[in-house]
């Protein structure tokens, strides 16, 4: 059994994926936790590359990895680039983990997500429900190649006695998200959607599918914390969803979309577009049970990402 808690402390910890949303979350969080954050700039090492990989590893020497690179996306990306999603992450992902055993990493944490869950798993969705039954289809690729991530974390604890980990986000947003209409999660879209539409005058926003389905949001600050806590204190094959304990409609969050930004006009639901899986709430027990709780609520989050927007819309 590992020591616990696991201390970062004056360690060498990797961020791989330090550029993405969840990445820069965990570099602003470990900056609180007195370590050393290593972090490889996309130039320099191409996270698909297994030579590269080993390479950089073995000269960085960390000792704790956070696997927070993936190609991630909306419901559009997933559905028309499935072999983006699957090749990519399996092999950012064996090429990391992989690498870490090598060169001796004590602690590593493997960043899945919730739609690695069956599409009609019962709700809220326990850790348990993993392989019980059939993927969502417009993102398969990409949970494939998130359960491959899972298994090979469990395969290194028993084969290899590592005390490797995995963590299943909800869906994220915040700072740094992605807001191209075309690849971005719902959030991100309906905010610039809503922004656009205020700013052009335009009487009605377009939002994607039914408006019926639910979905939870988790702020991606609150994220990093939860990912540093598992980081220390959990160490077991089982994966831990990460998330608020509470979903909402995707109609709901276009009205409340609309009331951050200030956009008064009609939301109008276009239903040519798919609506994915009907319901994605996690059971978030096992996290909670850590004593982590969330702080940011999504009204709050919400306008606060936002704000980010507008600052960083030139960017
Ligand atoms: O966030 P989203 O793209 O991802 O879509 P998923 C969530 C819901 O919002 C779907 C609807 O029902 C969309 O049809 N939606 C409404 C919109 N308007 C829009 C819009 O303008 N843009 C987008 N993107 N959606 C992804 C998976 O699923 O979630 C990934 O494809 C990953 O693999 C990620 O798991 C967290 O929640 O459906």
């Amino acid at each position: 059994m590992a020591a616990m808690p696991f201390r970062l402390a004056r360690r060498r910890v990797f961020v791989a994926g330090h550029r993405g949303m969840v990445g820069q979350a965990l570099v602003r969080r470990l900056a609180r936790e007195g370590c050393e954050v290593l972090t490889a700039p996309r130039g320099e090492l191409d996270l698909t590359r297994q030579a590269e990989v080993e390479d950089w590893m073995a000269k960085a020497r960390p000792e704790a990895v956070f696997v927070a690179a993936a190609r991630v996306g909306g419901i559009l990306a997933n559905d028309s680039r499935p072999v983006d999603f699957l090749l990519e992450n399996l092999n950012i992902e064996t090429n990391l983990i992989d690498s870490a055993h090598r060169v001796g990493v004590a602690k590593l944490l493997f960043l899945g997500s919730s739609c690695i869950y069956p599409r009609l798993a019962d709700q809220p969705i326990r850790e348990e429900a993993l392989l019980t039954g059939s993927l969502e289809p417009t993102n398969e690729a990409y949970a494939i190649a998130k359960i491959a991530g899972v298994k090979l974390v469990q395969a290194y604890r028993r084969q290899h006695g590592a005390d490797f980990i995995s963590a299943m986000p909800t869906n994220l947003y915040g700072p740094g998200d992605n807001f191209d209409l075309e690849t971005s999660h719902v959030l991100p879209a309906l905010l610039r959607k809503a922004h656009e539409a205020k700013a052009t005058g335009a009487g009605s926003l377009a939002v994607w599918g039914s408006g019926t389905p639910r979905r939870e949001f988790l702020h991606v600050d609150d994220c990093a914390d939860a990912l540093v806590t598992l980081m220390k204190d959990w160490s077991d094959p089982m994966p831990v969803n990460v998330g608020c304990g509470e979903d909402i409609a995707i109609g709901d969050l276009a009205r409340l979309t609309a009331a951050a930004v200030g956009f008064s006009g009609e939301i109008l639901f276009d239903r040519s577009r798919p609506d994915g899986t009907p319901r994605k709430l996690l059971d978030v027990g096992r996290l909670f049970g850590l004593g982590w709780r969330p702080r940011i609520g999504l009204e709050a989050g919400l306008s606060a990402t936002y704000r980010w927007f507008q600052e960083n819309r030139a960017t």
